[in-house]
């Protein structure tokens, strides 16, 4: 299967940092086009012919766009199963699936619930102890995760192998840590992994590129 791949993405957007990792795993050869998110450019006239949300990643692959992450992932998977590293093996397919698509929860109570609030919400609207009981939402999700991995004795979120549940979990994770959450004090075992998954070279090579010379937030250090 030689089609080409085409990943428009911004930086620092963990949909797209998705795709990017499973792009990596699987040694995939692609076109890329890094977008500012600042000004505008995924509202533009080429993303939008692709993507009527006018949202990033917008994804190609031959004839096919396919714009939602985790479906773009799958697509991945399914048609380069043997290609790089398996990311949904059979006998751990259960663990992987359900982890996959719970991992979901975390980007809820983090971006969707805390840091989407907080950016766009003026400050003298911004209810405090909404956001406080926001926090604590976030820290009993993260607390969840943190006995997954106390439980399952596993070096990876949902199997013994990285997998596509690391794929979509670990860069949600990652993005906690850049809003600036206490992870090595609150859980641990949950930053040992991170500290182990971003030497990996997958997500050495995706890393958000502004990450890399600008400080963390600070927005979710008292969590
Ligand atoms: N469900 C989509 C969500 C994509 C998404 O929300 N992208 C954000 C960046 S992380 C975006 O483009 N936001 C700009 C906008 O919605 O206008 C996916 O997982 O691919």
């Amino acid at each position: 299967m030689s089609q080409e791949i085409f990943l428009y993405w911004g930086s620092g957007s963990t949909p797209c940092w998705r795709i990017q990792l499973v792009l990596e795993e699987k040694n995939l050869q692609y076109e890329q086009k890094l977008l500012s998110f600042e000004k505008q450019e995924h509202k533009s006239e080429e993303i939008m012919k692709l993507n009527s949300r006018g949202q990033l990643p917008t994804f190609k692959i031959g004839d096919l766009v396919i714009n939602e992450s985790i479906a773009a992932c799958l697509y991945l998977e399914d048609n380069f199963k043997t290609q790089g590293t398996c990311l949904i093996p059979k006998e751990s397919q259960p663990s992987i699936l359900q982890r996959t698509f719970e991992a979901l929860n975390l980007q809820k109570f983090c971006n969707e619930n805390i840091v989407y609030y907080v950016w766009r919400t003026p400050i003298e609207k911004q209810d405090g102890s909404l956001l406080i009981q926001k926090k604590k939402d976030l820290n009993v999700e993260l607390e969840r995760w943190e006995n997954y991995l106390a439980e399952q004795k596993t070096e990876f979120i949902a199997s013994s192998q990285f997998s596509m549940a690391d794929v979509i979990f670990f860069p949600q994770l990652a993005f906690c840590v850049r809003m600036g959450y206490p992870l090595e004090s609150k859980c641990p075992k949950l930053f040992k992994y991170y500290e182990t998954l971003r030497k990996r070279s997958s997500i050495e090579k995706s890393w958000p590129p502004h990450w890399k010379n600008t400080q963390n937030s600070t927005m979710l250090s008292d969590c």
